[in-house]
């Protein structure tokens, strides 16, 4: 027997054995009497164990050697299952299969009752995990810092074709993977007012009458790919202080009193807000925010000084990332921290602040961007807002030497402004450090949002272009890709993505051409059973499988989509013979829930699917999905079914996107407009393996500096947006007549924010090129062959590898096996 077959064997052998005590010692069960949910927490409890000597080696190594750490702050998580990929990461994926086989347990099942961590709304949570799986692959000493969320990110039902959100009850039956860290708690305060004191020629700051939080830290293992590093996600869970009839603030024994304080302390980590790219001024988001940040900053400090760092050390030995601008109180509260606690005067603390903290921009929409009102946050956070303020001042002191006179670009720069406090600028004058995360929206930060901060401070300004994991995205999600991929150019591909394009040599070999053909096939007959069972809908897996999953937003034009599929359903039924490829619509994502607009799309979607699928009489040349529920594991199970991506936002508006990424790793091509990563993707495969169509991003900001659009003219214009724009209000769809007003005055009276009417054109000509392309399977194949193959630079390795590098200077350690 081959040596391999045998350890394998051994291997096999231990991991039943292991499972077997964990069920008995975790559950006193027997395998005969455990449920699923036993026999999943069991095999988590094994992990765990081989986990846990890891971790301490990992902690150990980072202490001992001094090594510089990047904390990676972020209200969004969005980590999806972990067993699954731990399994992979760990090494033990065929040995765990294989030792639960024999013990009659399908692996799969077992995954299924692990609930998917959806503790974000979309890319920026996204990306955030996809970048701790990659900081821990590449061995680099770098943790998560977050929010526990009582409540992730609603799930999302169909009903009558409306979106209903039910919450996400994601933590009823615990959450394995994750240790309480009660010995770890720290205080964080809100509200109460400041007192200022001289002690001989210094000012003290004392902060009384506050409200006291404690933050309990949860830990999340993050497991590096076979490399024995395990890094840390530090969850924070909001608690009342006990003993809470004993504080100041409140009289003794006011019982009332006491479970209100505990009450609003809990919410602060209850719920996860579900606005994507929208900013509501709420003073809860704000305690949020500041909530994770402090208790994150003080266990950063705490850390540091336990190994003895002098203060003045932290920006070499520590960076703290700012995932956009909602963890921006970072600053001050470093600065806060620096000065009263550590006894830093202003110009020390400054330095060390603006030397630690880097930020990401994730988008240049204006309605996300961050103030809030000087009000609410003075009272909220009273000795933070003076620290601003103070920052302010300075700043605004030093803009007045450089731009003497010029109020309007000053008053544009200044931090506190129309009695609100700017997030993004407080970020951008705080930070050592700016970066957008695609070619094009840096380019726009510099040309526009930032453009003044870019003249005055053009060294921090810098890009990243977004990645993926191709661990989870391709290994994990789709293994029947990946041992294609392995058997034709061998396995370095997982180590070192970048090595896919070695595919390239055989984009026209007609063996590997079949066998990527077949895994496609075996993918989309895998969805279409799914959507036949949940949905009852049959789709064929011949037909093209036109895919757009995402949030529901208008500048990312689901609605394009949608209205070219009304015009091709209505060529069809003008002529019953005409000749397309079959194609099957497939839509996904959520609407936030106070987002009128957006879940008239779902809706729009839902009728026009039911009108469509019902409908004989076209033959089953086009079928409507709406794929209730968008989450990662839906994610993992779609874009390896898929044969076109749509990325069609108005160019500009989409910073980077990553679901494009996931896509042409899968093989599927991208119908696209010159758009965020789009620009970057076809800049890879080249302009024969993309659609490229629309409007560029100077045209469309041309169009908002200077008008010039009308989008009447184009309903006046062209038949069939008349004719498609005139079946939204004329009772042609099921519903009411007027149920889809709201869109149609969105299009015409109010002009077309976002040019869908203006792009209509060049994006259905452009589908009838992709239709013409896909009849030649060689070809598209070819096509598909060279997306796989330019996916590597899309990893998120490669991402990680240059924030590493150009922005945090940390650098791999390589952790011993215990
Ligand atoms: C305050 C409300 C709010 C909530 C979320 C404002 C802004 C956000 C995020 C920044 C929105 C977001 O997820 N942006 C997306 O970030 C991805 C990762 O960089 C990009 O790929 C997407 O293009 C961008 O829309």
């Amino acid at each position: 027997m081959a040596r391999e077959t045998k350890k394998h064997l051994r291997e096999t052998e231990k991991f039943k054995l292991d499972f077997l005590y964990k069920l008995q010692t975790l559950h006193g069960k027997e395998l005969e009497e455990a449920s699923n949910n036993d026999k999943y927490t069991a095999l988590v409890g094994v992990l765990r164990d081989r986990i846990s000597q890891n971790w301490v080696a990992t902690n150990r190594d980072y202490s001992e050697k001094s090594r510089k750490q990047v904390y990676y702050f972020s209200m969004e998580f969005l980590l999806g299952k972990l067993l699954p990929m731990y399994l992979i990461n760990m090494g033990v994926h065929d040995v765990c299969r294989d030792a639960l086989a024999e013990l009659d347990i399908d692996i799969d099942k077992l995954t299924e009752a692990e609930p998917d961590a959806g503790l974000g709304n979309g890319g920026l949570g996204r990306l955030a995990a996809c970048f701790m799986d990659s900081i821990a692959a590449m061995k680099l000493p770098g943790h998560g810092n977050g929010i526990r969320y009582r409540y992730g990110l609603f799930e999302q039902k169909i009903v009558d074709g409306h979106q209903v959100e039910l919450p996400d009850n994601w933590l009823k039956d615990g959450y394995a993977w994750e240790y309480r860290r009660g010995d770890r708690a720290t205080e964080v305060r809100f509200g109460g007012h400041v007192r200022t004191e001289a002690t001989g020629n210094k000012l003290t700051f004392i902060h009384e009458g506050y409200e006291p939080v404690l933050a309990v830290p949860y830990d999340v293992p993050i497991i590096g790919h076979e490399n024995n590093t395990v890094n840390t996600l530090r969850l924070w869970n909001a608690e009342p202080i006990e003993g809470e009839f004993d504080l100041p603030t409140f009289n003794r024994g006011d019982y009332l009193k006491a479970v209100e304080y505990k009450h609003s302390v809990e919410r602060i980590s209850k719920i996860l807000y579900p606005e994507d790219n929208f900013y509501e001024g709420r003073l809860l988001r704000l305690k949020q925010q500041y909530f994770f940040v402090s208790a994150g900053i003080q266990s950063i400090i705490r850390r540091f000084k336990k190994r003895r760092g002098p203060i003045r050390a932290l920006p070499d030995r520590v960076t703290i990332h700012i995932n956009d601008t909602h963890p921006a109180v970072a600053v001050p509260e470093l600065m806060r921290i620096l000065m009263d606690e550590e006894g830093l005067g202003w110009d020390d603390a400054w330095d060390i602040t603006t030397r630690t903290v880097s930020y990401t921009n994730h988008t240049i929409m204006p309605e996300a961007l961050e103030k809030w009102p000087v009000q609410m946050f003075k009272t909220l956070l009273p000795r933070i807002y003076m620290i601003v303020e103070e920052i302010n001042e300075r700043y605004c002191r030093r803009l007045w030497q450089r731009y003497p006179g010029n109020w309007d670009k000053i008053a544009q720069m200044a931090i506190i402004a129309d009695e609100q406090v700017h997030m993004a600028r407080l970020a951008v004058v705080g930070s050592f450090s700016v970066n957008g995360v695609a070619a094009l929206h840096t380019d726009i930060l510099k040309k526009h949002l930032f453009h003044h901060y870019y003249e005055d401070m053009p060294h921090k300004f810098n890009n990243k272009t977004n990645g993926i994991t191709h661990r989870r995205w391709l290994l994990r999600a789709n293994r029947g890709l990946a041992e294609v991929l392995t058997d034709t150019i061998g396995k370095s591909w997982v180590e070192h993505p970048e090595d896919l394009t070695n595919l390239l040599k055989y984009d026209s070999d007609a063996s590997v051409q079949e066998k990527l053909k077949q895994v496609k096939l075996q993918n989309k007959e895998h969805l279409a059973r799914h959507i036949k069972e949940k949905y009852d809908v049959l789709v064929d897996p011949a037909s093209i499988f036109d895919v757009q999953i995402k949030r529901i937003h208008a500048y990312k034009r689901q609605l394009l989509n949608v209205l070219h599929v009304m015009d091709l359903y209505n060529r069809l039924k003008d002529n019953p013979d005409l000749d397309i490829v079959p194609r099957t619509f497939l839509f996904g994502g959520k609407a936030a829930p106070g987002y009128y607009l957006a879940k008239q799309i779902i809706k729009l979607i839902n009728m026009l699917a039911y009108k469509i699928n019902n409908d004989l009489s076209i033959k089953g040349k086009l079928k409507v999905v709406f794929l209730e529920n968008y989450s990662v594991s839906l994610g993992e199970m779609v874009f390896p079914a898929s044969d076109v991506s749509e990325q069609i936002s108005t160019a500009s508006k989409e910073a980077s996107g990553t679901g494009n990424m996931k896509f042409m790793l899968n093989g599927a091509v991208t119908m696209g407009t010159m758009d965020g990563a789009n620009v970057e993707i076809r800049n890879a495969v080249g302009d024969d393996n993309i659609f490229i169509f629309g409007l560029n991003s100077d045209q469309v900001i041309d169009f908002y500096r200077y008008g010039g659009y009308k989008s009447y003219d184009c309903y006046n214009n062209d038949k069939r947006i008349k004719l498609i724009l005139d079946q939204l209000v004329n009772g042609y769809l099921p519903g009411g007549k007027d149920e889809f007003r709201p869109i149609f005055d969105s299009l015409l009276r109010d002009n077309d924010e976002f040019f869908v009417l203006k792009d209509f054109d060049d994006y259905a000509t452009a589908q009838e090129r992709l239709d013409q392309r896909f009849r030649d399977q060689g070809v598209w194949s070819k096509m598909s062959i060279h997306n796989i193959a330019h996916a590597g630079i899309f990893s998120s390795d490669r991402s990680i590898a240059e924030y590493a590098i150009g922005i945090w200077n940390v650098k791999p350690a390589e952790i011993p096996r215990l």
